[in-house]
């Protein structure tokens, strides 16, 4: 997926926190590369300034945000402040990944992501179809190609 000025759309990937589950941001790079993104993966245990840095430094269009190991709500408070500070304060935040311990509400865990300032909060198991979908619609305003609900 490309940019009106014909660049790759980038992404910034990485899992928060002290998390080291590395095989879901694996998968997520390899399917969103073969989408045409360019995926700038930090790996496992990656922090709120580096996610920022990274961002900065690529002009990235979103970051995703993997947490599996169910300390997501405290590892991801404060990112969009960090990315406000930073200048980069409109940028599309996702996250994903088993973010609470056991079984909570889906409805109130989603809720609580969404007030500290993440636009799309992710289930267990969200496929990466899903997620590709939802990335090119959140990133069609800035496309280069019209947004296409039936493309992978
Ligand atoms: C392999 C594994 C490990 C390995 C990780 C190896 C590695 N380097 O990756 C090891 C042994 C190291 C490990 C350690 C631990 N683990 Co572990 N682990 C697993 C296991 C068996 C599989 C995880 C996995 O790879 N799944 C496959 C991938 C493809 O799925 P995924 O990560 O969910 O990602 C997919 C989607 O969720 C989605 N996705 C993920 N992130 C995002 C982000 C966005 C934005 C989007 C859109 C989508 C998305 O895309 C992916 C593709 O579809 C799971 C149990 C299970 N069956 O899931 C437990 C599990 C994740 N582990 C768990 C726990 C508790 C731990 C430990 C804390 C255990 C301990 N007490 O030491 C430690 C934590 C260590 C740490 N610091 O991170 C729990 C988490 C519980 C929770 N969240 O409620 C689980 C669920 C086991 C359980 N049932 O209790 N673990």
């Amino acid at each position: 997926m490309k940019r009106k000025d014909g660049q790759p759309m980038t992404l910034i990937l990485g899992v928060i926190g002290s998390d080291v589950h590395i095989i879901g941001t694996k998968i997520l790079d390899f399917a969103f590369s073969q989408q045409g993104f360019r995926v700038v993966n930090l790996g496992i245990m990656v922090s709120h300034d580096e996610f920022v840095k990274a961002a900065v430094e690529t002009a990235a269009d979103a970051i995703l945000i993997s947490s599996i190991y169910g300390h997501g709500e405290l590892d991801c408070r404060g990112l969009r402040e960090k990315c406000v500070e930073a200048g980069i304060g409109d940028i599309p935040l996702l996250v994903g990944g088993n973010l609470v311990i056991g079984k909570q509400s889906w409805d109130e865990t989603e809720a609580k992501f969404k007030a500290m300032g993440y636009d799309k909060v992710y289930p267990p198991g969200t496929s990466t179809e899903t997620a590709i979908r939802d990335v090119k619609e959140i990133l069609s305003p800035k496309a280069l190609e019209v947004f296409d609900e039936t493309a992978q």
